[in-house]
């Protein structure tokens, strides 16, 4: 069965799959993975290579590029999910690649449903590099993830045993934001204030400045690149800035 389905998301143009029996799936921070499927026996997990868009200095079309890849890794899932539903005798639910996300004071740490990373690497897709993004053996960390749950009882694919990171600390000295300083930490605060300037802090610092400013200059407000840049954001959904953890790891980059 799993090659079956193997070679059904390979030939959706994906980069590589594999299968995590739910007893392996072990991410200490995210909700029980039973409280999303109660069924659930296993994730398929598959990535997809992100190519030379992330090196560009030019951020909208290092964005553009991302999301082309969210595009076509969300309706690739899709079909994987409809594949085990209508071809498996499963039943099936995707997983979102980033978003849709519980974002609220609740989650300060914006943990997802299902901790993709974790989930990558109970599939035998990798192993955690120093920037704590997951290696993939070939491709290096330049990979997304995707997942589908799923009722079938399937056997985890053995997991990658060698430690990929060379702890050549280039990732950490890269981070513009000092994220990384702390080993198997990312700051989530220091990142998003590099890798989304026109995120959820920036929106909610304009709207209390604006409030108390005379009408003359809420108007003038209105005007700036800050308040163009963030109406485009609350469309595009995260819009990412940086990419230097992940581009700046040599691991796999020459991989296509
Ligand atoms: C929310 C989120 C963020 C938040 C982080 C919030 C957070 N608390 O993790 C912010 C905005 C900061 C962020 C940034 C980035 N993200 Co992000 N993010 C997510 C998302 C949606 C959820 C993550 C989550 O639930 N985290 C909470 C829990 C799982 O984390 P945790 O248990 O504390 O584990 C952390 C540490 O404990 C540590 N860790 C745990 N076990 C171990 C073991 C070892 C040995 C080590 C060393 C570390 C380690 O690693 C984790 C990272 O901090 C996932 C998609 C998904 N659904 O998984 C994408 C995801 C993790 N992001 C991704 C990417 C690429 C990025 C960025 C490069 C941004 C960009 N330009 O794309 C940066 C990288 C930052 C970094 N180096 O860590 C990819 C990673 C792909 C990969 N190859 O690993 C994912 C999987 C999206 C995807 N579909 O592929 N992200
Ligand atoms: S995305 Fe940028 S700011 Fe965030 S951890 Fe990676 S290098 Fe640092
Ligand atoms: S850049 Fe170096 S230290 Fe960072 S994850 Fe890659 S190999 Fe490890």
């Amino acid at each position: 069965m799993k090659e079956k389905i193997r070679k059904f998301i390979l030939a959706q143009g994906l980069d590589d799959a594999g299968f995590a029996a739910v007893e392996d799936y072990k991410s200490p921070l995210s909700p029980k993975i039973e409280t999303l499927f109660p069924e659930v026996k296993s994730v398929v997990v598959s990535c997809v290579k992100e190519m030379s868009h992330i090196d560009s200095p030019n951020p909208q079309i290092a964005m553009n590029g991302r999301l082309d890849v969210m595009e076509f890794a969300r309706s690739a899932n899709y079909k994987i999910a409809r594949f085990l539903e209508k071809e498996c005798g499963a039943r099936a639910m995707s997983v979102s690649l980033s978003y849709p996300l519980e974002i609220s004071p609740q989650n300060a740490l914006s943990v997802a449903d299902v901790s993709l990373r974790h989930a990558a690497l109970a599939a035998g897709l990798g192993v955690f590099g120093r920037h704590n993004l997951i290696i993939h053996p070939r491709l290096g960390p330049r990979v997304l993830f995707m997942a589908v749950l799923t009722d079938l009882a399937l056997p985890s694919d053995p997991p990658v045993t060698k430690d990929l990171c060379t702890q050549c600390n280039i990732c950490v000295e890269s981070c513009p934001a000092l994220a990384l300083d702390v080993e198997g930490k990312t700051d989530f605060g220091k990142c998003l204030s590099v890798s989304q300037p026109y995120g959820l802090a920036k929106i909610i610092g304009f709207w209390l400045k604006w409030a108390d400013k005379s009408p003359e200059e809420q108007k003038k407000m209105l005007f700036t690149k800050d308040f163009f840049m963030t109406y485009q954001a609350s469309f595009i959904g995260f819009q990412y800035f940086c990419f230097k953890c992940f581009n700046s790891c040599p691991l796999g980059s020459s991989d296509k």
